[in-house]
């Protein structure tokens, strides 16, 4: 089975709190393998590409902002079954329900604001990795 790859983005909350060396060293130890990374100051037109799914609903606006309001570190992670995988040691959205263990479940907090500011971002298939990373890394 050839390698797998995913986008992974240490959101602007994760870089602000210092967590990044955090999140990569969790990653590491998994054993993926970090084929590029690359710090991030994403524009609003990159945002809406990489949120279009997402245009319209009560949370999309300040979600723009919020990745917005710093960089971000974006990587190109690869793996057998990486997306999945990463998306499990990430742990579900909502930072204050998602599994102790996971990057959200043991670093995320609920800061009572309209977007979840929950630390990183993994693509959700093989179709989003490939449509994420064009745009991210070109
Ligand atoms: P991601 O795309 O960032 O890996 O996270 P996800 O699949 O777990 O979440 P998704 O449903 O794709 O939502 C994208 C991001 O929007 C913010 N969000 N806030 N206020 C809310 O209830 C809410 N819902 C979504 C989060 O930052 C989420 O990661
Ligand atoms: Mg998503």
């Amino acid at each position: 089975m050839p390698t797998e790859e995913t986008l992974v983005l240490v959101k602007p909350d994760g870089v602000a709190r210092g967590l990044t060396g955090a999140i990569l060293a969790r990653i590491e130890a998994k054993g993926y393998a970090l084929v590029d990374i690359r710090l991030v100051e994403a524009d609003r037109e990159l945002l809406e590409q990489h949120y279009a799914e997402h245009a319209g609903k009560p949370f999309y606006e300040p979600l723009l902002e919020f990745m917005q309001s710093g960089p971000s570190v974006a990587i190109r992670l690869a793996g057998n079954r990486v997306i999945e995988g990463f998306r499990s040691l990430a742990g579900t959205t909502d930072p204050t329900t998602a599994a102790p263990g996971t990057i959200r479940g043991d670093f995320g907090r609920d800061w009572g604001l309209a977007v979840q500011q929950n630390l990183v971002h993994g693509s959700d298939s093989p179709e989003s990795a490939a449509r994420e990373l064009q745009i991210w890394f070109g």
